[in-house]
């Protein structure tokens, strides 16, 4: 899968290329991440990629021909792309858009900055996106995490044993509690279920502490779900347990 990004600050992106999954992908050829610098295509000696906004105002707008230019020089790389504003105005990204996203051919982000685009530039965006209910200084960070977030989900990218398959979100529930070395650390000990071998009441042990998990501090993801028999199950049984536990 092919990624461009167009921004003021290409830099930013460095760091986030060269660590980890995502510097794997990339030498795996599973992506490509091409950063542009949107000043390469502003006019003038200056280069201005902003301006102030027509009817007055605090801020800066950014100027719609670099932004253009710069659009043209994506799709002239990847034909086949999807062009993405990131935007504070943009639908919710979650998972599921994650998963959308991971099934395309390639995706342009335009990282916005200052107040925001000039409106004229929407008739060469396919889809705006927001990473949430909060404001940032830029788009750089969102494009970071779609491109982080719909990595993993490509075949080969997470490589070994580790799979996007049983992910927390995709099926609405928290991971389970995760225990490694020492068996005991600073008093407490490891879920005894844990060391017996059973796989079979370890299975039931993780989804009742995915379900307890999810219930304390995802409530809304619970809400919104059905409960499967087995799940109401094991979560009752972890109700008997917490009632013992309350009565001694
Ligand atoms: C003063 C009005 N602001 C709107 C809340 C203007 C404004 C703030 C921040 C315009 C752009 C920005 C920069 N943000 C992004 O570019 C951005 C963003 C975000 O701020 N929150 C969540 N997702 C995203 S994606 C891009």
């Amino acid at each position: 899968m092919q990624f461009s990004v167009l921004t003021i600050f290409p830099e930013i992106f460095d760091s986030f290329l060269s660590h980890g999954i995502i510097r794997r992908a990339i030498e795996g050829n599973i992506i490509t991440v091409n950063p542009l610098d949107i000043r390469d295509f502003a006019e003038g000696k200056h280069r201005i990629t902003d301006d102030r906004p027509y009817g007055g105002g605090a801020g800066m707008v950014m100027k719609p021909e670099p932004l253009a230019g710069a659009i043209a020089e994506a799709r002239k790389l990847m034909p086949g792309g999807r062009t993405i504003l990131l935007s504070p105005q943009g639908r919710p990204f979650k998972q599921s858009v994650a998963a959308e996203f991971s099934l395309l051919e390639g995706l342009i982000f335009i990282c916005g900055r200052y107040e925001g685009v000039d409106e004229r530039i929407y008739k060469y965006i396919d889809d705006e996106i927001s990473i949430g209910d909060y404001v940032l200084t830029g788009g750089e960070p969102a494009a970071m995490i779609i491109i982080d977030a719909v990595t993993r989900l490509l075949p080969g990218a997470l490589g070994g044993e580790a799979s996007a398959e049983k992910d927390s979100f995709t099926d609405d529930l928290l991971e389970h509690a995760h225990y490694t070395r020492p068996p005991e650390f600073e008093g407490e000990s490891v879920p005894d279920v844990l060391l017996s071998g059973n796989h079979g009441i370890i299975e039931d042990w993780r989804l009742g502490s995915s379900l307890v998990r999810t219930l304390i501090k995802r409530p809304d993801l619970l809400e919104k779900r059905i409960l499967s028999s087995r799940e109401k199950q094991v979560l009752k049984q972890w109700c008997e347990y917490i009632e013992r536990f309350i009565s001694g």
